[in-house]
C-alpha cells in the first residue's frame, strides 16, 4: 500500500501518512527539475532518507515526465531519451523499483471543473463534454484542473501547429521508439516502466492518445515483451467510461504479470462521456472495487497499489484529489478488502 506525496511543500505530511493503518511505502517525485533533465543522484538520495526517517520507504516514482519532443519524434529526442535513462539508473541506483509515466500529448490529466459538489456536500473532480467543448483553445487562454501549467494562447498555438503532424500511428511509432531505446535499459537495472493511461481514455482538442482501451493496451505491452514495460493500472482513468471492462482487463494484465502499480479509484460514468469521481465505494460509483481487488488477488498480485484521487471533505482544502482525509478512507477500504481476501483464502485451504 502506497500514497502519494508531493515533496516538503506538500500539506499532507509525512508524520500524516505514516498513520494511516497500513501505510508503507511512498510515490513521489523531483518537482522542481524540468522536463528533460537528468534527476541527480544525491537528490533522490536525499528525498529517499526524507521518507525513510518518516518511517516509510521510497520505492514508486510518480512520475518521471516524458519530454515533449519524444512524443512529437523531434531529432532532439535522442538526448532527451538518453537523459531519461541516466535518471534512471540513478532511480535504480537508490532502491526504486517502480518508475511510472505517460504518453498524452500536452495535457495531463484533464477535468472541466474540481469543485463538483456530491449530494453529501463533498467536492469532487469531474468531466462534463459540454464544458470541454466549450473552451477554444486558439481564442482563450486556457488552463484547466491537472495540468502543471497555463498555457498562452501564443504557446499553445505552437504547440498545436507541431502535434497537426502527429496522428496516431506516428504517436506510437515514437512511443516505441522510446520503448525500445529505455526498457531494456531500465530491465537490467531492475525497475518496472509503469505507463498510466491517458486519462480520460479519449482524444483532447483533437490531440491523439493511444492508451485508452484493451486493443491498445495488448499493442502496447507487445511493443517490448517485458516486464519491464508494463502498466499503473488506473481504474479510474480506464473506468471512466463503460466501453472499458476493467474488472477482465484487471485479471488478464495481472496473470500476464503486466501490472506493476495499480491507482485505485472509483467513478461514476454516463453513456454520454461525462463523469465524476466519487468515494472508493463500490455502490458510491460505477467501478466493483471487491471484483477488482479479487482479480488481483486471484491472479497472485504483488505490486504497488496506491488510493488514487479522493474528494475533499471535512472541510479540508489543498490539492485536489490529493487531500489526506479521503485517500485515507481509500487506503483502509482497500486493505479491508484485501485482508477479507486473504483471510478467505486461508480458511479454504
Ligand atoms: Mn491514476
Amino acid at each position: 500500500m502506497s500514497f502519494r506525496w508531493y515533496g516538503a511543500n506538500d500539506q499532507v505530511t509525512l508524520e500524516k501518512i505514516r498513520q494511516i493503518p497500513g501505510m508503507q511505502v511512498i510515490v513521489t517525485a523531483i518537482y522542481d527539475v524540468p522536463v528533460g533533465q537528468v534527476w541527480e543522484y544525491e537528490r533522490i538520495l536525499a528525498l529517499k532518507k526524507q521518507i525513510e526517517d518518516a518511517g516509510l520507504r521510497f520505492e514508486v516514482v510518480e512520475s518521471l515526465p516524458v519530454h515533449e519532443d519524444i512524443k512529437l519524434g523531434l531529432p532532439t529526442r535522442d538526448k532527451y531519451i538518453e537523459n531519461y535513462i541516466k535518471s534512471l539508473h540513478n532511480l535504480a541506483k537508490a532502491g526504486i523499483k517502480v518508475v511510472c509515466y505517460n504518453f498524452m500529448p500536452v495535457f495531463d490529466w484533464t477535468r472541466t471543473t474540481v469543485e463538483y459538489p456530491l449530494k453529501d456536500h463533498s467536492k469532487t473532480l469531474a468531466y462534463f463534454k459540454k464544458d470541454l467543448e466549450n473552451i477554444n483553445v486558439y481564442d482563450d487562454d486556457v488552463s484547466l484542473p491537472g495540468w502543471d501549467t497555463s498555457y498562452k494562447k501564443e504557446d499553445l498555438r505552437h504547440i498545436f501547429e507541431q502535434y497537426s503532424h502527429i496522428d496516431e500511428e506516428s504517436l506510437w511509432s515514437n512511443l516505441a521508439y522510446f520503448l525500445r531505446a529505455v526498457v531494456p535499459e531500465a530491465e537490467k537495472s531492475g525497475i518496472k516502466m509503469a505507463i498510466h493511461p491517458d486519462d480520460p481514455p479519449w482524444n483532447i482538442f483533437g490531440l491523439c492518445r493511444i492508451i485508452t482501451c484493451e486493443k491498445n493496451i495488448d499493442r502496447f505491452l507487445k511493443i517490448v515483451d517485458s516486464e519491464s514495460n508494463s502498466l499503473t493500472f488506473c481504474t479510474g482513468s480506464l473506468g471512466c467510461t463503460p466501453d472499458n471492462d476493467i474488472v477482465s482487463m484487471v485479471r488478464k494484465y495481472s496473470a500476464q504479470k503486466r501490472i506493476a502499480f495499480v491507482h485505485l479509484r472509483n467513478v461514476k460514468f454516463d453513456n454520454d462521456g461525462n463523469f465524476y469521481e466519487t468515494s472508493h465505494l463500490s455502490s458510491d460509483g460505477s467501478l466493483d472495487m471487491v471484483a477488482i481487488l479479487k482479480a488481483l488477488h486471484d491472479t497472485g498480485f504483488d505490486g504497488y497499489c496506491r488510493p488514487d484521487h479522493g474528494r475533499m471533505i471535512w472541510g479540508e482544502t489543498g490539492r485536489p484529489g490529493y487531500g489526506l482525509y479521503d485517500r485515507a478512507l481509500g487506503a483502509c477500504y482497500i486493505n479491508g478488502i484485501w485482508e477479507t481476501l486473504e483471510k478467505e483464502k486461508c480458511s479454504s485451504h
